[in-house]
């Protein structure tokens, strides 16, 4: 898979290159690669920005300038992912279905948002016909600085679940035997008592059956508690 990521601040990004996406980049399962919105400006103050048509707060950001970084990567097949806060609720339904793409390509937003001529241009049949798709996404109900960190949770999210990233595939079994991709039962390790805390009797009791019951009784009691 192929991740271009577009920002102004690109060393906001330096962390995809630690951990298991550094890994899977070596082993060249993905090819991340974060390009400076502003080498593709025209002007010499490098601007990325301007003031909305209709009046209203903050700035919004060109048209032209995003043009410009988007085709300089984008491949047939591509998913354009622009990050804003009114963006459609990223999750691991989501999540799965981008681990099978070729190409992703994240617009990171900041200020106002984009000028929205990108959705729409990149929308039209001729990307249509090149299997090329636009999204809005968020990953939230809160406003973020701009689309970074946004990008990074939705790539570690979609990354992990590519065959051959995880270093113990199971654990994406485990997680898939729940429907909303993650409710989990809580979990214990040594030593069995812990400043005067004890690991739950039935967890040391051998007993497999018993033991999915309880795990699956306190998944539902977790994700009923947590809302
Ligand atoms: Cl994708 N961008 C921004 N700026 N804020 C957010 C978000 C994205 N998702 C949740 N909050």
């Amino acid at each position: 898979m192929k991740i271009d990521v577009i920002t102004i601040f690109p060393e906001y990004l330096a962390p995809l290159s630690l951990s298991l996406l550094g890994k899977a980049q070596s082993s060249g399962i993905v090819d991340i690669k974060v390009h400076n919105l502003r080498d593709f400006t025209n002007d010499n103050h490098n601007t990325v920005d301007d003031t909305p048509y209709g009046g209203g707060a903050g700035m919004v950001m060109l048209p032209e300038v995003w043009a410009q970084a988007i085709d300089s990567v984008i491949q047939d097949g591509a998913e354009i992912i622009i990050l804003t806060p009114a963006g459609k609720r990223f999750n691991q339904k989501i999540a799965a279905g981008f681990s099978s793409s070729t190409q992703l390509i994240f617009a990171c937003g900041r200020y106002e948002g984009i000028d929205d001529r990108i959705r729409q241009y990149y929308s039209q049949p001729e990307f249509q016909a090149r299997n090329i798709k636009v999204h809005e996404a968020s990953i939230g109900d809160y406003v973020l600085g701009g689309g970074e960190v946004a990008a990074m949770v939705m790539i570690e999210a979609i990354t992990r679940l590519i065959p051959g990233v995880l270093g113990n595939p199971d654990s994406l079994t485990e997680e898939s035997h729940n429907a909303e991709g993650y409710l989990e039962y809580p979990i214990f390790t040594k030593p069995q008592e812990w400043r005067g805390i004890s690991v739950p009797e039935i967890l040391l009791s051998g007993n497999h059956a018993e033991i999915a019951k309880w795990r699956t009784q306190q998944a539902q009691k977790r994700a009923k508690d947590n809302f």
